[in-house]
């Protein structure tokens, strides 16, 4: 019995001592239009799991909110000023899931309160599903854990108005580092575009209210990210064409990133 729990925590720490260990995933399901997931998690690195089991678009902004305020806060403040509210920072998150799919990322979050947010409107309704239901609080403890980020191996650094890759993304599994280095939040929807489809027929398949056949696939991303904030997501490249794109609401003018040109595409060649 003593030799079986001396080998148990030999074994144990050896594991422990040769790979880091990975952060604790956080599951969060999303449906038209909730998300069911933790109320309360403690702070430091951690894994968004979010699996779409709506029949809809969706995907998981999370959101830093000031002492004092609240997730209700946060729904008000959007349903009055049209946009998120400057005093809410934005972390990051799984960006976006097609129906069915399981998307993830890894951000560092600091003890506080927190808004689990959608802002992806329906088909033919420019609504943001957070005004449907889909804004849950959550609320990080401390002490924070300690742990450390996903180590990337392609960097993309955001500006206003542009993608900047480390180097080209290749067929094959990749961890990617969003970095903000600019005023105001930005996101990356990753799509894998469709036959003969360009970035710029995504723009105008959501410009015209995303009916009809969609002319790429979100595949991953990240969920807006405020300035100087860095997040990790996995993707699975496979051959084909891709695009990035960013439809956040402009500061100065309101109108959508990718209208000042924050979209850029590239090919994936087979290995
Ligand atoms: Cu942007």
């Amino acid at each position: 019995m003593a030799s079986t729990l001396i080998s148990l925590l030999l074994s144990a720490g050896t594991a422990l001592a040769s790979t880091p260990a990975a952060p604790p995933v956080v599951h969060v399901r999303a449906m038209d239009y909730s998300f069911t997931a933790p109320a309360s998690i403690r702070a430091g690195v951690t894994t968004f799991r979010l699996t779409n089991a709506g029949k809809e678009l969706h995907h998981l902004s999370i959101v830093r909110l000031p002492k004092g305020k609240t997730a209700a806060d946060y729904l008000a403040a959007v349903q009055a000023e049209g946009h998120p509210p400057t005093w809410a920072t934005d972390v990051g998150g799984p960006n976006a899931a097609i129906p069915g799919a399981t998307i993830e990322a890894t951000v560092s979050l600091d003890a506080g309160n927190y808004a689990l947010v959608c802002f992806i409107p329906s088909p033919g309704n420019p609504v943001p599903h957070l005004m449907k239901g889909m804004v849950r609080p959550l609320t990080v403890r401390a002490p924070v854990r300690t742990g450390a980020m996903p180590t990337a191996d392609v960097d993309i650094r955001l500006s206003d108005y542009a993608f900047a890759l480390s180097k080209p993304l290749t067929a094959g599994r990749h961890v990617v580092r969003v970095t903000n280095d600019a005023e105001q939040p930005h996101e990356v929807v990753m799509i894998r575009l469709a036959q003969g489809k360009s970035i710029t027929d995504v723009s105008a398949w959501v410009e015209q209210g995303m009916q009809g056949p969609p002319p790429g696939m979100a595949l991953a991303g990240m969920s807006p990210i405020s300035k100087g904030r860095s997040a990790t997501f996995p993707v699975l490249m496979t051959a084909g064409t891709y695009g990035l794109i960013c439809f956040l609401p402009d500061a100065k003018d309101g109108k959508q990133h990718d209208k000042h040109g924050m979209v850029q595409q590239f090919d994936v060649a087979a290995r």
